[in-house]
């Protein structure tokens, strides 16, 4: 028994496929190598020309036929389920962003791992708050698009404890590699004592949320990593050198140098990064969300 419900059906149909691919595969190139010596030059000079053999020309419309409509069968019916959903099964909204993926549970609590109790029926309703991303969980033989503007769902069983990797697969920009997490099942126990123990949602600091909702964390860690830009890890209060008009200076970050790079992001340019690779929010994030951001910088030192 695999790790899902799914498991054996669709191993079943990939067994049948390499199976007839491999009989082809040394079939072909057994039947080609004797002819090659059978009917190499020396011994045939001059070639013959074949026309009209009913028999031959049946036989390799049918069986081929034969085999591609048991392909077709067999992967059929391995995806035919995972279109039907139960009507007990338990939702879980998953929201994909660049580059990460968070699950809503019942109640509205939000978790960046996917948590989901033994032998449950579990529905994914999959939405994308940017571009296309593909939830793929190798292990339950799932994966479906992700796709913005649209609701998408997936469903199935987790048949045996453990925890099992959840990947990105659709390319969404410079961090998809590392937009992965893990899908832990638990007995319904664990998972209820886990649920309650999640704190609710509104527990991320406003600051954060700011950041993540305008993209900003697209270009700009939150945990010191360098991505387009540098981290907002350790900004606040930090000296650094900058570009005004072309001429090098020392600042320190504080809240007018913040508001500052951000309504007017080409005017200090941070020295060893590029101009104009950052747009204005002006109109976008308003002053008081500005503040609040802040606020949240002062507590990522
Ligand atoms: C497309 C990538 C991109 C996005 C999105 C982006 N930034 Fe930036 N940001 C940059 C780059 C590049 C720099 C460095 C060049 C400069 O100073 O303008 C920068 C500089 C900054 C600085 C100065 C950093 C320092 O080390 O002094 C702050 C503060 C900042 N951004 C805040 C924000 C906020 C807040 C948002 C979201 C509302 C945001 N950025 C969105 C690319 C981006
Ligand atoms: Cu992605």
């Amino acid at each position: 028994m695999g790790a899902s419900n799914y498991v054996e059906g669709v191993d079943l149909a990939f067994k049948i496929i390499l199976g007839i691919s491999f009989f082809f595969l040394i079939g072909i190139t057994t039947v080609m190598l004797y002819f090659v010596i059978r009917y190499r030059r020396k011994k045939h000079p001059v070639a013959i020309q074949m026309k009209d053999n009913n028999l031959l020309e049946i036989t390799w419309i049918t069986i081929p036929l034969i085999l591609v409509l048991l392909m077709f069968y067999f992967g059929y019916v391995a995806f035919r389920p995972q279109r039907i959903v139960p009507k007990d099964a338990m939702p879980i909204s998953v929201i994909a962003k660049m580059w990460f993926w968070t699950f809503e549970y019942e109640g509205g609590k939000q978790s960046p791992v996917l948590v989901v109790p033994l032998k449950k029926p579990i529905l994914l309703n999959l939405h994308s708050d940017d571009v296309i991303h593909s939830l793929y969980i190798p292990a339950f033989r799932i994966k479906e698009d992700v796709v913005p503007g649209k609701s998408n769902y997936m469903w199935f069983i987790p048949e045996q404890l453990g925890e099992y990797d959840i990947l990105c697969t659709a390319y969404c920009g410079l961090r998809h590699s590392y937009m992965e997490t893990k899908a832990r099942v638990v007995t319904e126990a664990e998972y209820q004592a886990w649920l309650l123990a999640l704190p609710a949602k509104s527990s991320e600091p406003a600051g954060l949320t700011i950041l993540k909702k305008n993209a900003c964390t697209g270009c700009h860690s939150i945990d010191g990593t360098k991505l387009v830009s540098a981290s907002f890890k350790g900004l606040y209060g930090k000296t650094e050198k900058v570009l005004t008009d072309g001429k090098e200076r020392s600042i320190t970050v504080d809240d007018a140098y913040i508001k500052t790079s951000v309504y007017e992001p080409d005017k200090d340019i941070v020295v060893g990064f590029p101009k104009g690779v950052m747009k204005t929010y002006k109109g976008i994030v308003t002053e008081e969300e500005l503040n609040q951001v802040i606020d949240y910088f002062k507590t990522i030192k």
